[in-house]
């Protein structure tokens, strides 16, 4: 009999449970030498070229083909070009001073950073090509950095072993396979808590992994012995596919690891490159982790001085990759390790001040505990987890002596930042809407910083692209006006330019604004001030308003016509067409037809919402996804 339960599996087909799972099933896809990859593609390179990304005269991204020459991202463009006379580099796009648009770099030009900014958003843009492919597959992604996401195959996996009756993906010898399964599922008459029927025998032969397999010996036949083995099999066919299908519509290659958990699969993702997925089943676990290729350190969130830190407290072993296999063997209750770590905590502390509190001393160690044992379980968060972004940049010499440099900085800055917030919605299909700006001036007169922020107001639900550009410089300017006036005869020329925009209001999908205006009595009035956003020298003209409301005539909608018996009603109205506007603006015309009146809207709106309406009904032709794949036809 299987050691799993039914709970255990019907938890894959919840999105909430499904990494808890006694069966979880994560993968970890990293783009290889990303930048690089990015930079060959965009210049019709080929993949035998190798390839440096290159920012000023630092190497950013490494080609697989420049590494065969032993070239790493600590070499400088010189110290590369010694070691691989053919070395292609390619400088990274750049903003020009005073320009709002980045500009690709021509092959074997190097701008100088005294008039130029790096921009990144080539590598952005292919990052979210890429991310866009694996939420067209997998129902839970959680996007990590630039290059990487996490995937949770549950759904996927579930619908493989239970729900698929027609699909050409798995064969009739697999689909009959499962049949005593599907079975008793349903029969229906089984309880959550009885355990699942064995695994088909010869399964792994049956429904092969594809990758890497980490294994006790490299000559040992591989054998399923309960239901975890064969999820784990299925996620790496998964994991092949969806990589198949980025190679195919982006060209790029990359590395994946499958395991249980973020953390190993993060772990295996970078285990073999380029174009290979590493599969850790349960029981291979251990070995992998003690192969002598890992330490403490290399989990994904103890990378910085934490992960130092507790390797210290513990007194691990600095040599041969060892600590990993050194702490779960030394300790193999946690609570001798919660103990130890204590005590050794309050040793130390006399001598050593740590990143962490002492009171987390038990919940660190409960982590280190199942992270030393691959068990250690964390969600798949697909959240943005943005609040706050900024542009800035190092000046060279006298490239920002006054304010009027100054102002041709931050016209590159806003024009970076409208771009990375419009791109960011779009990906995330939320309205991103920052509440705070500001900027900060560093000089190297006493190393000195000084920074000014305010409110970030949007008073204009149906805003451009350009006119937020406009606005993010606009707000901008009396700030730095205010910090040159100051300070102007002691920090120029500036070492360091600023500009922030921060305090992220995140609303979710369209529907849940509208919702909240639609319903506006259960509408808390802190949320309903929250996105009523209104210019901050309009607020002063708020009494001569009120009169000028008390007027009948005036308490008509100027956007459909619609009147209204008092004041509160009509703003309550336009607050309604605001959130519509912003809602149209991410979520396309589509969802919101019944509720507009197109003739009321003016020319740039009406504009706007058909465009969104077009690319909607352009990708309903586009392919089906996996998921779309598995559903059964009804
Ligand atoms: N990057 C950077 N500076 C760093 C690290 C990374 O500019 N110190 C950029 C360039 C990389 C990209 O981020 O291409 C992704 O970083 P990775 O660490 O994933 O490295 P690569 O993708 O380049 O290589 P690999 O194939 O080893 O993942
Ligand atoms: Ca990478
Ligand atoms: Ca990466």
């Amino acid at each position: 009999m299987s050691k799993f339960t039914w709970r255990d599996l019907l938890q894959l087909n919840d999105k909430e449970k499904a990494w808890n799972s006694k069966l979880s099933c994560i993968g970890h896809i990293d783009m290889n030498a990303f930048f690089a990859q990015v930079d060959q593609v965009r210049y019709g390179l080929s993949t035998t070229d190798p390839v440096v990304s290159v920012q000023w005269s630092s190497i950013i991204a490494v080609s697989y083909e420049a590494r065969k020459y032993g070239i790493s991202r600590m070499d400088t463009l010189e110290s590369a070009r010694t070691k691989c006379a053919s070395l292609v580099p390619v400088h990274t796009a750049t903003f020009k001073k005073g320009n709002r648009n980045w500009i690709s770099t021509p092959l074997g030009e190097f701008p100088t950073p005294f008039d130029h900014k790096v921009s990144l958003d080539p590598y952005r843009r292919e990052g979210r090509k890429v991310l866009q492919i694996l939420q067209k597959n997998c129902d839970l992604v959680q996007k990590a950095s630039v290059d990487e996401a996490f995937l949770d195959l549950g759904r996927l996996i579930f619908n493989l072993l239970i729900n698929e009756k027609t699909n050409n993906l798995l064969n009739d010898e697999q689909l009959s396979s499962l049949n005593e399964l599907r079975e008793i599922y349903n029969s229906g008459d089984n309880s959550m808590d009885n355990f699942l029927p064995n695994i088909p025998s010869f399964s792994h032969s049956i429904f092969p992994p594809i990758g890497n397999i980490i294994k006790q010996n490299d000559n040992d036949e591989l054998i399923y012995e309960d239901w975890d083995d064969l999820v784990i099999a299925l996620g790496s066919i998964l994991t092949n596919m969806i990589r198949n299908t980025i190679y195919k519509e982006t060209k790029f290659f990359t590395s994946c690891g499958v395991s249980s958990t973020k953390s190993l699969s993060k772990i295996a993702s970078d285990f073999k490159k380029p174009d290979t997925q590493t599969i850790i089943f349960n029981k291979f676990i251990n070995k992998f982790l003690d192969n002598g290729s890992f330490e403490l350190t290399d989990f994904w969130t103890l990378g910085g001085n934490k992960g130092k830190e507790v390797m210290d407290i513990l007194e691990c072993p600095k040599f041969d990759k060892q600590s990993i296999k050194y702490i779960r063997e030394k300790w193999p209750e946690l609570i001798f390790l919660q103990t130890e770590m204590k005590e050794r905590y309050t040793d130390l502390t006399i001598f050593q001040k740590f990143t962490f509190p002492l009171k987390d001393c038990d919940a660190m160690s409960l982590k280190i505990y199942q992270l030393v044992r691959g068990n250690w379980k964390e969600p798949v968060n697909s959240k943005p987890l943005v609040k706050s972004m900024m542009a800035n940049k190092n000046m060279r010499g006298d490239s920002c002596k006054d304010f009027a440099d100054c102002m041709s900085w931050l016209q590159v800055f806003a024009g970076e930042l409208e771009l990375r917030i419009h791109d960011l919605q779009e990906e995330t299909k939320k309205l991103l809407i920052p509440k705070t700006i500001s900027v900060s001036i560093r000089s190297d007169n006493r190393s000195s910083i000084h920074s000014k922020s305010g409110p970030f107001v949007i008073g204009n639900a149906s805003i451009t692209r350009d006119e937020f550009f406009q606005l993010i410089l606009d707000s901008a300017k009396p700030l730095i006006k205010e910090l040159d006036l100051v300070y102007k005869d002691t920090v120029y020329p500036l070492t360091g330019l600023s500009l922030g925009l921060s305090n992220f209001e995140i609303i979710g999908k369209g529907s849940t604004i509208i919702d909240m205006f639609k319903k506006p009595k259960k509408v808390r009035t802190e949320e309903f001030e929250e996105i009523k956003l209104e210019p901050v020298e309009e607020k002063q003209n708020n009494k001569k308003r009120k009169t000028f409301f008390d007027n009948n005539e005036s308490k008509i909608c100027n956007r459909c016509g619609e009147k209204f018996n008092d004041e509160r009603q009509l703003l309550e109205h336009k607050d309604y067409h605001y959130a519509l506007d912003l809602s149209i603006g991410i979520n396309g015309i589509k969802e919101h037809k019944d509720l507009v009146n197109m003739d009321n809207l003016d020319l740039m709106t009406r504009r706007r919402l058909n465009e969104k309406g077009n690319d909607e009904s352009k990708s309903n032709t586009k392919n089906k996804t996996i998921t779309e794949f598995f559903t059964p036809k009804k």
